[in-house]
């Protein structure tokens, strides 16, 4: 599946503006993956597909939940964190992709997770720093980014999780392990 064909197979899936991240995430974890040598052709398909399910019906995500293998206490949180492992189990099952990494860089790809992958790393940090996003703090973020990987990843983390606490969010155990283990990997 070439770039063009994953991106006509995702675009019914998307709003336009959702699509048009789409295709800034994927511009931006191509240059991640150039600057830390990482496949760019799985950074490619994996951000085309990160955001598959995220127009899903909650009441169907939380059937995939209830029906498969997916961890069953992402029902006790909020249906935002759904879409990246309902996303990783349907580009299985509708789009017949199984390249186990680029599955667990989509399912991962909003909390992150202890010891991410490079790919996991990449689409993590696309994800939060493509040039349509405007977050407080992002600058420093996006300037990171190009420096150290770790280290950008870090700082996103770190801003998500002080985020949600301002807004006395829960914190998925996910997030908390992502951020843990990038604090204890930066020096
Ligand atoms: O799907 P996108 O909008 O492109 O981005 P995303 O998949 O990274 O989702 C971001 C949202 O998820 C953002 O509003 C923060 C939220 N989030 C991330 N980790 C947690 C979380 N929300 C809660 N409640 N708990 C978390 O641990
Ligand atoms: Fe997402
Ligand atoms: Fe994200
Ligand atoms: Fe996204």
């Amino acid at each position: 599946m070439n770039r063009e064909e994953a991106l006509a197979i995702v675009k019914p899936h998307l709003k336009q503006e959702r699509y048009d991240h789409t295709v800034r995430v994927m511009e931006t974890a191509i240059q991640l993956a150039q600057t830390y040598g990482v496949d760019e052709e799985k950074a490619e398909i994996a951000a085309i597909f990160h955001d598959y399910a995220k127009y899903r019906p909650i009441t169907e995500m939380k059937r995939w939940i209830e029906s498969t293998y997916l961890p069953k206490d992402l029902l006790h949180y909020h249906h935002e964190l759904w879409h990246g492992p309902v996303g990783a189990l349907l580009v299985e099952r509708e789009i017949g992709l199984h390249d186990k990494e680029v599955l667990e860089a989509i399912h991962y790809h909003t909390t992150g997770r202890a010891h991410m992958t490079p790919l996991d790393k990449v689409i993590f940090l696309a994800d939060y720093i493509e040039p349509g996003r405007k977050f407080p703090g992002l600058e420093e973020v996006r300037k990171s980014s190009w420096e150290d990987l770790d280290y950008g990843c870090w700082m996103a983390s770190k801003n998500t999780v002080s985020f949600l606490m301002s807004k006395s969010q829960p914190i998925y155990p996910e997030t908390f392990h992502a951020y843990n283990a990038l604090t204890n990997k930066i020096k």
